[in-house]
């Protein structure tokens, strides 16, 4: 069900090498940059007639517009599940908790007496948000990058979902409900590379955002890729990855869980378990079969998942060499299900979220533990954070100095200019203080 890796006996090869050994989905946004490009300067030139013409073509159905109607996000609400609403409603309340904390605050350094620097935090202006359809239709995500954006004060926030057949070319019904009950009130049907797209130019109906974020499949990355340096973008999410450092004090059943939890999103998520423990290794497979035997989502997703060559069982030395393994992987989510699992998890360098200890699962994380899931993939968790208040804002730079607190430092700059041989720059400086500046009277 599962392949193993056994890096024990010798010494753990560095940096780059280990990360070698280990697991990781192909997902190839390079290759598939090519095929949104026609998609994207479809968009580019006729607007909303492209994106009906490719609701009718990827989402098999005619569209009178793309907009959705409010009326349409009204009924979602009012039709949706009392226990589903209840349960977004504390999720939503929960991660506003955490994000409302990350709000950022003016700062000003004062230098030198009469020479400040301030930093202050703005939030980007217009912000479109992709909610994919299809196989992950997860209004929990819609909370995830909704709640950040609010607390973060963008004015515009926008989502896009693809049109679905069944619903009369409407979003899925539990998306339009997450964005009423969030109170985003502007909503696109259009799906994968065509949303971001849209975002990206503004059509008729849409407005041009400055950023785009959200989860989808490689074509979202691809069109996110296609457009990076014209607006901002979260990350190129890529299938969902839970890795679990594990010692014998692991609970197997629970580590099974926990990893058929997340190959369950997809064929290509990755499920990797790292223990020092032969005898752990030996029971969670074990407790594999009968756990995806009783699972719902088994061939299509699971089963290739976890037999996919992006999972595997690593065996390790010991916890040391376990962190060392887990480091070197980066995974977007990692369980620490070991004896003093806090101080362990306390020494982690690389992970998008890590989750520590028997009571908290990723599915926790994933709906209600008030962190937020939209995180780092495919080892970028090693330079990047997943999605929170700070990636919708902007922190600039106020550079206020009085004449005397540019007069004590005004020697410095110029020796520097010209130490780059970039004299005008220190010319800039020595004109306001009656210094010989070439070509002046
Ligand atoms: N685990 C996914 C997020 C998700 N799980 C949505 C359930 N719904 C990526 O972090
Ligand atoms: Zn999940």
């Amino acid at each position: 069900m599962i392949s193993r890796i056994d890096l024990r006996g010798d010494a753990l090869p560095e940096g780059p090498a280990l990360r070698d050994l280990l697991p990781r989905a192909e997902f190839d946004v390079q290759a598939a940059l090519e095929k949104v490009r026609p998609i994207c300067e479809a968009v580019h030139h006729r607007g909303d007639a492209a994106l009906i013409d490719f609701a009718e073509k990827f989402d098999g159905v005619k569209l009178d517009q793309v907009r959705v109607p409010a009326a349409a996000l009204t009924r979602a609400l009012e039709e949706l599940d009392p226990a589903v609403r209840a349960a977004l409603e504390e999720s939503i309340r929960r991660a506003r908790l955490v994000h409302r904390e990350q709000r950022r605050t003016t700062h000003t350094t004062q230098v030198v007496p009469g020479g400040s620097v301030t930093e202050k935090w703005v939030p980007v202006e217009r912000v479109g948000l992709y909610a994919p359809g299809g196989r992950s239709v997860y209004p929990s995500s819609v909370v995830m990058n909704v709640v950040p954006a609010q607390e973060a004060d963008v004015e515009s926030i926008a989502l896009a979902s693809p049109a679905q057949a069944e619903f009369n070319g409407l979003p899925h019904p539990t998306i339009l409900a997450a964005c009423a009950l969030l109170g985003v009130d502007e909503v696109y049907a259009a799906g994968g590379a065509t949303a971001v797209a849209m975002f990206a130019y503004g059509t008729e109906s849409c407005p041009p955002a400055n950023m785009v974020t959200g989860p989808g499949n490689i074509w979202v990355a691809a069109a996110k890729r296609y457009f990076t340096g014209k607006i901002g973008i979260d990350a190129e999410a890529g299938p969902t990855e839970i890795a679990i450092l594990a010692d014998a004090t692991a609970d197997p059943v629970h580590v099974a869980s926990d990893l058929i939890s997340q190959a369950e999103h997809d064929p290509l998520a990755a499920a990797v378990l790292v223990t020092d423990s032969p005898e752990l290794a030996d029971a969670v497979e074990k407790e594999l079969e009968p756990q995806v035997a009783a699972s719902k989502h088994i061939d299509d997703r699971i089963v290739p998942a976890l037999k996919g060559k992006q999972s595997a069982i690593v065996l390790v030395d010991g916890v040391d060499e376990g962190l060392r393994v887990v480091d070197a992987y980066g995974a977007e989510h990692l369980e620490i299900q070991t004896a003093d699992a806090a101080a362990v998890a306390d020494r982690v360098k690389n992970a998008g979220a890590i989750f520590i200890g028997p009571w908290a699962p990723v599915s926790l994380g994933d709906y209600a533990a008030g962190s937020n899931h939209v995180l780092p993939t495919g080892g970028c968790a090693c330079h990047s954070s997943g999605l929170s208040v700070q990636s919708f804002l902007r922190g600039i730079h106020i550079v206020d100095y009085t004449k005397d607190a540019l007069a004590e430092v005004a020697h410095h700059v110029v020796t520097l200019a010209e130490a780059e041989d970039l004299p005008a720059h220190g010319a800039a400086i020595k004109a306001r203080f009656g210094w010989k500046v070439p070509g002046s009277k």
